[in-house]
């Protein structure tokens, strides 16, 4: 598929415009993807963080919404933050709330004039969420915005290969893979 490209990487290694995080909505920092991007960023990342919870977040960012900061010392320009569902208390939201995950953080990525994003599995680690159930969602949810926008490059970046293969078996029910 055009513009859509699959790997195994650590996201904050990615040489592109925005990478995404696993967030929680505390937007305060927290394990697997949420911890290696505060780490590889510094502290400019959580300082934002901060502004951006005593400004327009009081309450922290709700599920399934977006929003940026810098990148802090990583190669990217952006952290674009979003809060994935857990899956064992999304109930019947958590295809809808997984899905603008991935519409909100391409939206806030063309607001900010990206051309290229990284994504990981969103809410697929700590969260729980099927991988396999997943990955369709957030292919679904990524061909649909790019049906209306297709100047950004979208990575999926994976930590291993079986979660790779995982999602390529999945979206393949979905298409014949190009
Ligand atoms: N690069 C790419 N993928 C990674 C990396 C990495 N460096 N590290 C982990 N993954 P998770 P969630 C994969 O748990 O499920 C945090 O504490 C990982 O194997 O990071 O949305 C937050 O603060 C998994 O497949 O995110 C929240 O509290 C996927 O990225 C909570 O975890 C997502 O795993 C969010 O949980």
């Amino acid at each position: 598929m055009k513009n859509i490209n699959l790997k195994v990487a650590d996201i904050t290694q990615e040489d592109v415009c925005a990478v995404v995080n696993a967030a929680n909505s505390s937007l305060l920092g927290g394990g697997g993807v949420d911890g290696a991007i505060h780490r590889a960023g510094g502290e400019q990342i959580l300082s934002e963080c901060k502004e951006l919870r005593a400004s327009l977040y009081p309450d922290g960012l709700p599920t399934g919404e977006a929003v940026a900061t810098t990148a802090g010392e990583m190669r990217a320009k952006y952290v674009i933050h979003t809060v994935g569902p857990v899956y064992s208390s999304c109930k019947n939201r958590c295809e809808e709330l997984l899905a603008n995950c991935y519409i909100n953080s391409l939206k806030t990525a063309s607001e900010l004039k990206c051309h290229s994003i990284s994504f990981p599995a969103i809410s697929t680690g700590i969260y729980g969420y099927p991988k396999d159930e997943a990955a369709k969602i957030a292919y679904n949810a990524v061909k649909y915005f790019l049906d209306s926008d297709n100047t950004i490059e979208v990575n999926f970046v994976f930590s291993s290969q079986e979660s790779y293969n995982v999602f390529v078996d999945a979206i393949k029910e979905l298409e014949t893979w190009e």
